[in-house]
């Protein structure tokens, strides 16, 4: 997803433009529209973004810790009392994400790949009475989708914190999550008349009803507790957001779409292109794809997959095969797929804004074939895959199947004497009730393989697809952009240019 804020920026721009193209209730209705996005209260972003807040020992930072699964702040273990704000972010953090950090001053960020959508910024210990770490909070409060206040068993009582921090801002209260930390330190029975004694408290704030999880995060033996639980309450916090976000999204391209129909324009550039750039990318990306891994790689992934699994499976094996696919990248029929879909696309941009102004967009169609090729090998520069490692069961059932073989041959001689079957015959039933169960178990195996041999492969096309789709949005997409932009501010130049030329016309008329 594009950034939001981003977003909103450019619908604001649209709605400027506008003023005075469209009736005024178009406008104000668009506006309206901006408004609200702009209102939403949150982080506008893909990543869930939240603020650690509590009083000194609380274990906002051990916390940080746990869910990072190694030290990354200091803990009061090792540094009683310095503050020096701390974000533990993305690795690759969104734009929107990084503004955030800098708007409130945090310095000191982590990247980490752990929890990749999720964002925590240490705020400052909340005990301290000083009117500065309150507007601190309050200040990151719209801006973060929820502050985590995070409280000790003995101090969850503590007046400052209810006084001065969430009484005043109850308003705020649909985004506040508490967590109960040190519960190592409280007797398991304690625990609901704890929690229940913190949500009256907080009842009497006015922030009743809020989420209260417990934590652990730094207990003196043993991993940290209800750290999952906290990564999963952040998630589902997320989801509800994303739900939000598209609606908003929604929202906005059909207020601009309604603005730009009224104005008498299409959308942004006139063309469309916008639109049907996605489907282009995708078909071309598909069919790139399909050079770069295709279905004969797919079907010898099956082969390896299958091969590993019987090896795995069989009694020989002291570990466990390695299993790697080759992938090598053919330009074939798939790149021509993609540079037709990318060429029938310029042709009709071309012919939408006419033959006079299309020289850029000409110019980039020259270079297609080229460009698409190179995409396809920038794409595919990894030519291994490695399917990992393979599920045990393999193993278990080499070693059961003998022994599974054994017993059914065992049950055959047992069922043929039963019914008196005589001579020869009870040996025969055994011979064949033992292979069928060997075979069988034989086949199980070797299917496992083949379906986990095509399935890391697939998942791996779909990687490649969509770096190929990446590499021809960067190589076409943006110069194909870039020469509308031209073509739309010539426009608008010509436009003005037009209206000065009659101004002086009319004038020498006089
Ligand atoms: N027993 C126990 N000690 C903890 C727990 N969490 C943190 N601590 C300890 O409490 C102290 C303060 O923690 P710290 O994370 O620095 O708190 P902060 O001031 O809120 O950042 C440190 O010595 C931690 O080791 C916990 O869940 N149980
Ligand atoms: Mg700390």
């Amino acid at each position: 997803m594009a950034d939001l804020r981003d977003l909103i920026d450019r619908f604001d721009r649209l709605v400027t433009v506008a003023d005075g193209l469209v009736p005024d209730d178009v406008l104000e209705s668009a506006a309206r529209v901006g408004r609200r996005a702009r209102d939403r209260r949150g982080f506008l972003g893909d990543t869930v973004v939240i603020a650690l807040a509590g009083g000194t020992g609380s274990g906002k930072s051990s916390l940080i810790n746990a869910l990072a699964g190694e030290i990354v702040a200091e803990t009061g273990a090792q540094r009683p009392t310095t503050f020096e704000p701390l974000a533990w972010i993305p690795a690759n953090p969104e734009p929107g994400l990084v503004r955030l950090l800098d708007s409130i001053e945090v310095v000191e960020r982590v990247g980490q790949d752990r929890v990749p959508w999720l964002a925590v910024i240490d705020l400052p210990d909340t005990d301290s009475v000083s009117e500065e770490n309150r507007a601190t909070v309050e200040r990151v409060l719209p801006l973060v989708d929820a502050v985590v206040w995070v409280v000790d068993p003995e101090k969850y009582q503590d007046r400052v914190l209810h006084e001065r921090y969430l009484a005043p801002l109850a308003r705020h209260a649909h985004r506040f999550v508490f967590v109960v930390n040190h519960i190592d330190r409280v007797a398991t029975g304690d625990v609901p008349r704890l929690l229940a004694d913190l949500a009256e408290t907080l009842g009497v704030d006015g922030v009743g009803g809020a989420q209260i999880l417990t934590t652990a995060a730094d207990p003196p033996m043993g991993a940290p507790i209800g750290i999952d639980e906290f990564i999963a309450a952040m998630k589902s916090l997320g989801d509800a957001k994303t739900v939000v976000e598209q609606g908003l999204i929604a929202d906005l391209e059909e207020a601009a779409t309604t603005l730009g129909r009224s104005a008498g324009v299409s959308d942004t550039s006139g063309t469309g292109f916008g639109r049907r750039w996605e489907g282009v990318l995708s078909a071309a990306s598909e069919a790139l794809a399909s050079d770069l891994l295709g279905g004969e790689t797919v079907a010898e992934a099956g082969r390896i997959g299958a091969r590993v699994a019987r090896l795995s499976a069989s009694l020989r094996a002291r570990s466990a095969p390695v299993a790697m696919v080759d992938v090598s990248a053919s330009p074939g029929g798939g790149a021509r797929r993609a540079i037709d879909t990318v060429d029938r696309e310029i042709a009709t941009l071309i012919e939408t804004v006419g033959p006079a102004h299309a020289g850029p967009l000409r110019e980039v169609r020259s270079g297609v074939e080229e460009q698409v090729r190179s995409a396809v090998v920038a794409a595919g520069s990894s030519s291994s895959v490695d399917l990992g490692s393979p599920p045990g069961w393999w193993r278990t059932a080499g070693y059961l199947r003998p022994i599974a073989a054994a017993a059914a041959g065992g049950l055959g001689y047992w069922v043929a004497n039963l019914l008196e079957l005589a001579g020869p015959v009870p040996l025969m039933v055994a011979l064949v009730a033992g292979a069928v169960v060997w075979i069988a178990i034989g086949a199980l195996v070797s299917a496992s393989g083949r379906r986990w041999g095509s399935m890391a492969v697939s998942i791996h096309r779909e990687q490649l697809a969509g770096m190929a789709g990446r590499e021809l949005d960067r190589r076409l997409g943006r110069p194909l952009r870039d020469a509308l932009r031209v073509r739309a501010s010539v426009g608008a130049a010509l436009t003005e240019f037009e209206l000065m030329r009659s101004g002086i016309a009319a004038r020498s008329e006089r």
